[in-house]
């Protein structure tokens, strides 16, 4: 068994995936031409030459532009299922899906529109693959809090439809106790609580995001290594971090993949996870993360830990998570 094969073959769940993120150039261009949208790329091939990022708004700007493709449930469908057939053959057994609806009702859409569309994808992949998911809904940062606030207020009633919340998109500036209010509604509906938290911000991000929204898991949470009372406090409660390799070297969080933290922080005690964040922007789905680490040195005992921790990081019953393990 090769270290591919077997990386491929690790029961592995995805914790930090925004669905929105594996919109593939070439079904954007599909889908354009299916609702008779006009992008300003002229073919495939310019569409392409999108993909250099320097920062992370600079591929906030292309990833929320051709979210406009996205008009209808089938449309979510399709993408749900794109994502699922590709990660089956990669060994996902299990998603927690990140969704921006705030952007989709901005685009004219309902949010029901795009739920059921998603959720049907989902429902269509466990009974394709035996994958099981979940929705997570999250908030887009920086657009204006009472976006955010209506949205939620649309899918309270859907309670059991949506398995947490979340808090993404432009991180400086928007530090997580701004959202307080929407994550102690949420906690109210018994949804789970999860945000993204220095990728780009400082580690004073994680803490609040700790420490105001109660967050169960941190996403990315990569610079928490200059803080090592931070590092300690996530170890003891076992927050798990949701780590995106290729994204953060795609978005030259870091300059290369040596730099990334993980293993000292693994040392530490952090229960660290790999994912693939936008996955049709950055490269690679999760079996591509896990084997960017094999490629700087990181055994395959050292993945199978991430992998394990992955499964031991979802919010899926104790039932499903040992039939995982
Ligand atoms: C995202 Cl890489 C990343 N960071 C923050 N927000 C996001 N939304 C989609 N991808
Ligand atoms: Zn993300």
């Amino acid at each position: 068994l090769n270290m591919q094969t077997a990386i491929e073959t690790l029961p592995k769940s995805e914790l930090h995936l925004h669905i929105e993120g594996s919109l593939e150039p070439e079904l954007a261009l599909e889908l354009a031409d299916r609702n008779g949208i006009t992008l300003p790329y002229r073919d495939l091939d310019d569409l392409r030459k999108q993909y250099r990022f320097t920062n992370l708004q600079s591929f906030l700007d292309l990833y929320y532009e051709l979210m406009g493709v996205l008009k209808t449930s089938d449309d979510f469908r399709d993408l749900a299922l794109a994502y699922f057939g590709k990660v089956s053959a990669q060994g996902v057994r299990h998603a927690e899906i990140f969704f921006d609806p705030q952007v989709h009702v901005a685009n004219g859409l309902d949010v029901n529109i795009v739920m059921d569309g998603l959720l049907e994808g989902m429902k269509d992949a466990k009974a394709r693959y035996g994958i099981t998911s979940g929705l997570i809904l999250s908030i887009v940062r920086d657009m204006p809090i009472d976006t955010a606030q209506s949205v939620l207020d649309s899918v309270r009633h859907r309670t059991d439809d949506i398995l947490g919340i979340g808090l993404d998109s432009a991180e400086v500036g928007y530090p997580p106790h701004l959202f307080a209010r929407q994550f102690q509604e949420a906690k109210t509906l018994g949804w789970h609580c999860v945000a993204h938290a220095g990728e780009e911000g400082p580690a004073a991000y994680v803490i609040d995001a700790l420490d105001t929204l109660h967050a169960e898991r941190i996403d990315h949470g990569i610079h928490s290594v200059t803080d090592a009372m931070l590092l300690k406090r996530l170890a003891s409660e076992r927050i798990p971090l949701t780590t995106c390799p290729l994204s953060n070297r795609r978005l030259q969080v870091v300059n290369s993949l040596e730099e990334l933290p993980l293993r000292n922080m693994m040392e530490q005690g952090v229960l660290i996870n790999v994912n693939s964040d936008d996955p049709a922007y950055f490269g690679g789905y999760i079996a591509d993360n896990y084997k960017a680490l094999a490629g700087i040195g990181f055994t395959l005992s050292e993945l199978t830990i991430m992998a394990e921790n992955s499964i031991n990081a979802s919010f899926i019953n104790a039932v499903r998570r040992d039939a995982l393990l």
